[in-house]
C-alpha cells in the first residue's frame, strides 16, 4: 500500500511525499482511492435498487474511503513518516454540499449501509455546482454566497451515459457522472449525479442570484432551499423531471443490459421515492414503458410493483403540490398519464382528500406515489403513528398494507471511526473491534457501567474532542472556547419547529440570572449551527436574535466569565464532525409531532452525549433504549399538541402575560442591549410573533425546558455518574446504525 501513494505522488508530481504541498498529497490521495474504488467489485443481483433523492449530503470522501479501505492508519502513518499529517491534507478537500439537511444526510449515509452491506443498489440525483448556499455572517445578519466545490479533479468520474431530456419546447441532453461509494471492507456502489451538457456556471452577482428562467444553461447551479418565488419553484420541477428521466431511463437500460424483461421490471428493480421530490419518476416511467409498446394499464401494473415511498415530514406547508399550469408548461408530456392517474382514483374514491389533483387544480405529489407506490413509510416510530392516525389516515384506511416504519439511523463508520478515533479505540480496547461490523456488540460497555477506570477514560476522550474543537474552530473561525465549560449544542437547519428560537429564550433567562447573582456552577457555553432557507424570514430573525446574543454577552463583564453564546458560521457536515464529538449536551426540542426523525440526535448519543429533548421523532426510541436517567424529556406530548393544533385555542400572549420569566425573556428581544447591536426591524418582527402567533408553541414548553436545563447542568457536576450516562447511551445507540435500518428497508421493502 505504501508503495501506491509514493507511486501516485511519483506519477503526478515526480516528488518525494516529503517534499509534496498538502494540495499535491490531497490529490495524489484521490487519484488513488480512486483507482483502488475501480478494482473493488460493484454488486450485483437481479434486483437492484435505485435510491433517487433530490439530495446527497456526502461530506467530505477522503478520510471516508480511506477507512473503508481499510487503509486508514497506514496512510496517516506513511505521512507522518514523511512530516506530513493526515489532518491537514483533509482539510484541502472541498466539501460538496448537495443537501439541505437531514434528508440529504440520511441518503448518503444509506448508500454507505448499502455498499458495506453488499447489496446491489444505486444512488441517483443531481450534479449540483454550487449546491447549498455557503453561509456568511455578515452584522449579525446571515447573507448567502454560493459554494463551489467541483474541481478539476474530483471525486466525479465522467461516464458515457447521456441522454436527450425533453422539456415543453426544448430538449437539452444529459450527462452522468458517478462517484464511487465504498463500503466498509466490501464492495462499492455508485452515486449517479445527472447534469446538463449545457451547463454554465455564470451568477448574476456576488450572491447567489442568477438567471432562473435560463434552464438550459442553469438547472443544475443550486440545490434548492426553498420555494419562495415563482421562477425558481418552476426550476425545481425542471430539475425534478430531469433527474427522474436520466433515472428512469438508467433503470430500464441496465435492465434490458442484463437481459431483463420490461414486463417484470419489479423483478429487476426497486425506486426508492426519498420524499416526493422525486414523485415524478412514477409517470415518467409508466410513459417510458408506453413508448416501449407496452399498454397504459400494465404499464402503471408494473410501476406500482416497482417504487416505493418515504415521507419525511408531516409539515403540511413541506408537501409539495405542483399547480398544473407548471407541468403543463415544464412537461407536459406527463399530463395525459397525470390525468388518467388521477382519474382512476376519482373513479374509485370520492374522498377529495385522497385525490391526486385537487380542486385548484394542484398535483398533490405524495397522493400519486401513496396510491401508484406499493410501499410507504415514516422515519420513526411516533411519525409513522402520526401518518397512519391523522396526516394520511384516509390512505391508510385504504391501504392498510402498504405503510411501514423504518426507523432511520446513522453510519457509524463516519459518526464514530472517523469523526472519534480516540472513542473507537477506546471502545475496542474494552469490548474489540465486533461492533465496527455489528453495531449492536456496544451492548457490552453496559457490563462496564459501574468500572470507574473505564468511566476517567470516557471522560478523557471527551476533554480531548473538545479542546480539539477549541483549536480548529480558533483557527477557522476565530472563535475562543473554554474547554472546562459545559458544551451545550444544537446542530440543524433552522425552522421553527425545530424551536432555537425556545434555546435563545432560555439564553436570555440565564443571563438575567447571571445578572441578578445566581451564578451556574460551572460556564456554560451554547453553541448554534444551522441555515435558514434565503426567503424564510424568521427563520433569518432567530439566526439574527442568536448572534445579537452573542455579541451582547460576550460584551458584558458580568456575565461573559458564566455564559457564552455561540453560533458556528456555515455550518456542514465538516463542522458536524467536529462538534458532535465535542458534546456534553445535545438540544433536539422540537415541538411534540413535528419532527418525523431527527439524525443528529442519534449522532450525538454515539459519541456520547445527552439528550434534552421532547417526546419527538426518534427521541421516542432513544427514551426507550437508554431509560428515563439517561435522557432529560420535558414538554407537552405529541397527542397534547396535537389537540391544541385540533381546538386552535391557543394564545401565546396568554403565557406570556401570566408569567414574569417568559415575558422578561421575550421583551428582552427588543431592549436597548440588543437594539445596540442589531437591526430594529428583525428584532421586532420576532418579538410580534413569539407575542401574537408562536405558532410552534414555545412558551408553553418554556417552563419545563427551563427546569429540565437546571437539572441537567447541575447533574453534570457529579462526573462520575455523569459518565455512566455517556456509556449507557453509547451502549445502547447500536439499534440507530443505518446497517439495521437498510436490512429492515430491504427484508420489508426491496427484496434484493
Ligand atoms: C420542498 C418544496 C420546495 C422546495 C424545497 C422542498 C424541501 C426541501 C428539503 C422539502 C423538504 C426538504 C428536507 C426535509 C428534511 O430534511 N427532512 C428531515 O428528514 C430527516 C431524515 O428522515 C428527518 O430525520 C428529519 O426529522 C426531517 O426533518
Amino acid at each position: 500500500m505504501s508503495m501506491d501513494l509514493q507511486k501516485a505522488v511519483t506519477e503526478k508530481y515526480q516528488k518525494e511525499i516529503g517534499a509534496c504541498t498538502n494540495e499535491e498529497l490531497y490529490y495524489a490521495l484521490l487519484a488513488m482511492t480512486k483507482d483502488m474504488a475501480k478494482e473493488k467489485e460493484s454488486n450485483e443481483g437481479k434486483r437492484k435498487l435505485y435510491y433517487i433523492s433530490a439530495e446527497f449530503l456526502i461530506g467530505k470522501l477522503l478520510s471516508n474511503n480511506l477507512i473503508n479501505l481499510g487503509i486508514y492508519e497506514d496512510v496517516k502513518a506513511l505521512l507522518a513518516e514523511n512530516g506530513k499529517s493526515l489532518a491537514e491534507v483533509e482539510e484541502v478537500e472541498p466539501e460538496p454540499s448537495l443537501g439541505n439537511g437531514g434528508l440529504g444526510r440520511l441518503a448518503a449515509c444509506f448508500l454507505d449501509s448499502i455498499a458495506s452491506l453488499g447489496l446491489n443498489g444505486d444512488g441517483v440525483g443531481l450534479n449540483y455546482h454550487y449546491g447549498l448556499f455557503k453561509q456568511v455572517f455578515d452584522k449579525n445578519l446571515q447573507r448567502e454566497t454560493p459554494n463551489p466545490w467541483i474541481e478539476k479533479e474530483s471525486w466525479l468520474t465522467k461516464t458515457d451515459v447521456t441522454y436527450p431530456i425533453s422539456f415543453g419546447g426544448f430538449t437539452l441532453q444529459s450527462r452522468m457522472y458517478d462517484i464511487d461509494v465504498i463500503g466498509y471492507e466490501n464492495r462499492t456502489t455508485k452515486l449517479h449525479l445527472f447534469d446538463v451538457e449545457t451547463v454554465d456556471e455564470t451568477l448574476s452577482g456576488d450572491g447567489i442570484d442568477f438567471d432562473k428562467e435560463d434552464i438550459p444553461r442553469r438547472l443544475t447551479l443550486f440545490l434548492y432551499p426553498d420555494d419562495s418565488d415563482d421562477a425558481g419553484r418552476i426550476l425545481r420541477v425542471y430539475q425534478q423531471y430531469f433527474m427522474v428521466s436520466n433515472g428512469a431511463r438508467l433503470i430500464i437500460d441496465e435492465t434490458l443490459a442484463r437481459g431483463g424483461d420490461l414486463h417484470k421490471l419489479y423483478e429487476y428493480a426497486a425506486v426508492q421515492i426519498n420524499d416526493t421530490h422525486p414523485s415524478m419518476v412514477i409517470p415518467e416511467l409508466i410513459r417510458l414503458l408506453m413508448e416501449r409498446g407496452i399498454l397504459m394499464d400494465e404499464a402503471i401494473e408494473i410501476v406500482s410493483k416497482t417504487c416505493a415511498y418515504t415521507n419525511h415530514t408531516i409539515l403540511a406547508e413541506a408537501l409539495e403540490k405542483w399547480p398544473m399550469h407548471f407541468l403543463e408548461k415544464a412537461v407536459p408530456q406527463l399530463l395525459p398519464i397525470i390525468y388518467e392517474l388521477n382519474s382512476r382514483v376519482a373513479r374509485k374514491y370520492d374522498d377529495p382528500s385522497v385525490a391526486i389533483i385537487d380542486g385548484e387544480k394542484r398535483v398533490h405529489m405524495a397522493h400519486m406515489d401513496i396510491h401508484y407506490g406499493y410501499s410507504v413509510n415514516g422515519v420513526a416510530y411516533l411519525h409513522t403513528e402520526i401518518l397512519k392516525n391523522s396526516e394520511l389516515n384516509h390512505f391508510y384506511k385504504i391501504y392498510p398494507e402498504k405503510f411501514n416504519n423504518k426507523t432511520n439511523g446513522i453510519t457509524f463508520r463516519r459518526w464514530l471511526l472517523h469523526c472519534n478515533h480516540e472513542l473507537a479505540e477506546l471502545i475496542e480496547s474494552l469490548i474489540g473491534d465486533g461492533f465496527k461490523k455489528d453495531a449492536k456488540e456496544l451492548e457490552k460497555l453496559g457490563a462496564l457501567v459501574n468500572d470507574e477506570a473505564v468511566l476517567q477514560r470516557l471522560l478523557d476522550v471527551k476533554t480531548a474532542k473538545k479542546a480539539e474543537l477549541k483549536e480548529y474552530l480558533a483557527k477557522t473561525q476565530g472563535i475562543t472556547l473554554d474547554e472546562n465549560s459545559v458544551f451545550d449544542i444544537q446542530i440543524k437547519r433552522l425552522h421553527e419547529y425545530k424551536r432555537q428560537q425556545m434555546n435563545a429564550l432560555y439564553v436570555i433567562h440565564k443571563y438575567f440570572e447571571i445578572k441578578a447573582g445566581k451564578k451556574p456552577a460551572r460556564p456554560i457555553t451554547v453553541m448554534f449551527g444551522a441555515k435558514a432557507a434565503p426567503a424564510y424570514v424568521i427563520a433569518k430573525d432567530i439566526i439574527h436574535l442568536i448572534l445579537c446574543l452573542q455579541e451582547v454577552i460576550s460584551k458584558d463583564p458580568e456575565v461573559a466569565p458564566y455564559l457564552k453564546v455561540v453560533m458556528v458560521e456555515n455550518y456542514n457536515v465538516t463542522l458536524a464532525e467536529k462538534l458532535i464529538p465535542a458534546a456534553d449536551i445535545h438540544e433536539q426540542i422540537s415541538l411534540a409531532s413535528k419532527e418525523a426523525s431527527g439524525t443528529s440526535n442519534m449522532k450525538f448519543m454515539l459519541n456520547g452525549a445527552v439528550a434534552i429533548g421532547t417526546m419527538d421523532g426518534a427521541n421516542v426510541e432513544m427514551h426507550q433504549f437508554v431509560g428515563d436517567d439517561n435522557i432529560y424529556i420535558f414538554g407537552e406530548s405529541s397527542e397534547q399538541v396535537i389537540e391544541r393544533y385540533e381546538k386552535a385555542d391557543y394564545v401565546s400572549r396568554e403565557y406570556y402575560e401570566k408569567d414574569a420569566d417568559i415575558k422578561r425573556a421575550v421583551d428582552f428581544i427588543i431592549s436597548d442591549e440588543l437594539m445596540a447591536v442589531g437591526c430594529r426591524e428583525n428584532l421586532e418582527r420576532l418579538y410580534r410573533e413569539l407575542l401574537n402567533k408562536d405558532w410552534f408553541m414555545t412558551l408553553p414548553d418554556f417552563k419545563d425546558y427551563a427546569a429540565t436545563k437546571e437539572r441537567i447542568y447541575a447533574d453534570y457536576e457529579d462526573r462520575m455518574a455523569w459518565a455512566k450516562k455517556m456509556l449507557v447511551n453509547i451502549s445502547q445507540s447500536g439499534f440507530f446504525s443505518s446497517d439495521r435500518t437498510i436490512e429492515q428497508y430491504n427484508k420489508d421493502i426491496w427484496h434484493l
